[in-house]
């Protein structure tokens, strides 16, 4: 059992820092120092802030060694400079901190092969491995939004997503009920998903799909971005001072829109699921729609809820790990799905496409639930609960499956949408429609 989680952590490290390679090698030196966007990290801090991370956790603490480079901790805590001043910072160069992050890692395999992962909590199951695991995942997907917002030509290859396989339009209802949200069972679950708590959802409509570009260009053309009675008031200043008129990344082209997309102009392809919206912006289009964002407990409850069992399961479509016809999850893709592109991935009630292509907005902020406790540090979760904070479910085409899950919750701010993140809407039941 032990062996094989050896194992199984040793691939997940390895995998991992395949893809790491693929964001940090496809550019030059220059590309790698140089700020794409006052909201990112110049590349070349985030691939040493993953092995500083690494180094902390799992040669300091889990390995009990002497640092490596304790004299770099201040440069790679987020907490100490944000990220449009860490261009300023004497950072390590590329060459240095591919060094750095390989001279980490080769300890850290060394200390896997000797720890006993068992009795204490950070260790248990390989937790602070899976932490660290889905740590750099996480920062993988930050820099593939940074690799988005580079100028130049494109650099990334991969396949297109799959086409259509089924129609899917319209609504589900999910019916009215406790179910349980989060987790006290997944190994490798971060704090803000635990523990398991039983939460009462009333009967309510949900999309069975995200919204689509086709479905986003009627509100724009309907004129959304100019009627500020189907905006919050924030979310209307918002549009004015930012200028909003489309999603971002998104420029007219003759009569209709087109996209840049990791470098490649292409039109916008109306059956893809819109992606590079904020919060306010799916708000809006909820609106205008008659419906509203689902809460976060509403999203949980269609992408986990099994009627016939009335248990909640890992992902929509069982407890099995997430396969490529299940999702469109890993950076396999450059971009989100069509509407209707993996139906093996539904949920019971036939809800699709929830995990993976985009992370969708709802209308919860980020807090803990009942019983949370920061686990093991306070600094992942707890610093960022709060009303500032808009979550984000289901992962998108740049997430990892080691970082996505039924239970996996995402945040930012609401007028984010450099990230890979969309939406689907949700409604009330009408007198009369749900029994
Ligand atoms: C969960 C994506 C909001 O990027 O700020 C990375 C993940 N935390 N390093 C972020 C994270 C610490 C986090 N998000
Ligand atoms: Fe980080």
């Amino acid at each position: 059992m032990t062996e094989l989680l050896r194992t199984r952590v040793a691939d997940e490290l390895e995998r991992t820092r395949a893809r790491t390679a693929v964001l940090t090698d496809t550019v030059d030196d220059t590309d790698l120092v140089r700020q794409h966007s006052p909201l990112m990290s110049p590349l070349v801090w985030d691939l040493a802030h993953v092995g500083n991370q690494e180094e902390l956790w799992l040669v300091r603490d889990v390995g009990g060694r002497d640092p490596v480079r304790q004299d770099i901790d201040h440069l790679y805590d987020a907490f100490r400079h944000p990220r449009a001043d860490r261009p300023q910072l004497p950072l390590l160069g590329p060459a240095e901190a591919r060094a750095y992050v390989g001279t980490v890692r080769e300890k850290v395999l060394d200390i896997l092969d000797r720890v006993r992962l068992e009795g204490r909590a950070l260790v248990a199951d390989g937790f602070a491995f899976g932490m660290i695991v889905q740590h750099e995942q996480q920062h993988d997907e930050t820099m593939l939004a940074t690799h988005q917002l580079r100028i130049g030509p494109p650099v990334l290859r991969a396949d297109p997503p799959p086409a259509a396989r089924v129609p899917v339009a319209g609504e589900v209802l999910i019916p009215g009920g406790p179910f349980t949200m989060g987790t006290s069972t997944e190994p490798w679950a971060l704090d803000n998903e635990r523990p398991a708590h039983v939460v009462h959802v009333p009967a309510f409509f949900i999309d069975a799909a995200p919204v689509t570009n086709g479905q986003y260009q009627e509100f724009i053309v309907a004129g959304g971005y100019d009627q500020p009675h189907w905006w919050s008031a924030a979310g209307w200043r918002h549009r004015m001072d930012a200028g909003l008129e489309a999603p971002m990344h998104w420029w007219r082209d003759g009569g209709g829109w087109a996209y840049t997309r990791f470098g490649q102009p292409a039109p916008v392809a109306p059956d893809e699921l819109v992606v590079h919206v904020c919060f306010y912006e799916a708000q809006a289009y909820a609106t205008w729609a008659g419906k509203r964002l689902p809460t976060e407990a509403e999203w949980e409850k269609a992408a986990r809820f099994d009627p016939a069992t009335g248990l909640s399961r890992r992902y929509p479509w069982g407890d099995g790990a997430p396969a490529a016809h299940h999702a469109n999850l890993g950076q396999r893709h450059l971009s989100p799905a069509p509407v209707g592109a993996y139906p093996d991935g539904a949920s019971p009630l036939g809800v699709q496409q929830l995990i993976g292509d985009v992370w969708e907005w709802t209308s919860t902020d980020f807090h803990g639930y009942p019983g949370f406790v920061a686990f093991p540090y306070r600094e992942y979760s707890q610093a960022f609960f709060g009303p500032e904070y808009k979550v984000l479910r289901g992962g998108s085409f740049g997430t990892d499956a080691a970082a996505c899950r039924g239970t996996f919750r995402n945040w930012d701010y609401p007028v984010r949408r450099q990230i890979f993140s969309g939406f689907r809407c949700a409604r009330d039941p009408h007198a009369g429609e749900a029994g």
